[in-house]
């Protein structure tokens, strides 16, 4: 299987604005901001969305999620308020089938979501 975008930028193949990566995931500025803060943060392990996982990415999501609240503290959006997103499937608007946690801060939001 081909590889998707965010798994090139993983492998360092396409340029990002990486605010943080480790063995496990990376995180890196959207191309296209939807708020002044939107990062995206994505294991290295090619899961296609969330709908995908199983019990044993239950350590890997763990830890996705602990550095996604990492990087909105070192963004400077945690103590204002910031929100998780995940697009999984046709429906919710996913584009891109690598699993990816949109970290969206810096202005206030609506609800329910588009
Ligand atoms: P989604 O709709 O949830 O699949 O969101 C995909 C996001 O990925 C969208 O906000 C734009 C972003 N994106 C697409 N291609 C690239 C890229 O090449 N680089 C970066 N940094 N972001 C991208």
């Amino acid at each position: 299987m081909s590889k998707t975008i965010f798994q090139k930028i993983c492998d360092g193949e396409l340029p990002a604005r990486i605010v943080y990566q480790d063995d496990l995931v990376v995180a890196f500025h959207d191309i296209n901001p939807q708020a002044p803060t939107h990062v995206l943060i994505v294991p290295r392990k090619p899961i296609r969305n969330l709908a995908a996982v199983t019990a044993e990415d239950a350590p890997l999501l763990g830890h996705l999620m602990v550095k996604a609240a990492e990087v909105a503290r070192q963004l400077g959006v945690a103590e204002s308020g910031w929100r998780m997103v995940f697009n999984s499937g046709p429906d919710a608007g996913e584009a891109v089938p690598h699993l990816h946690g949109h970290i969206l801060g810096g202005r206030k939001m609506g609800w329910p979501p588009g």
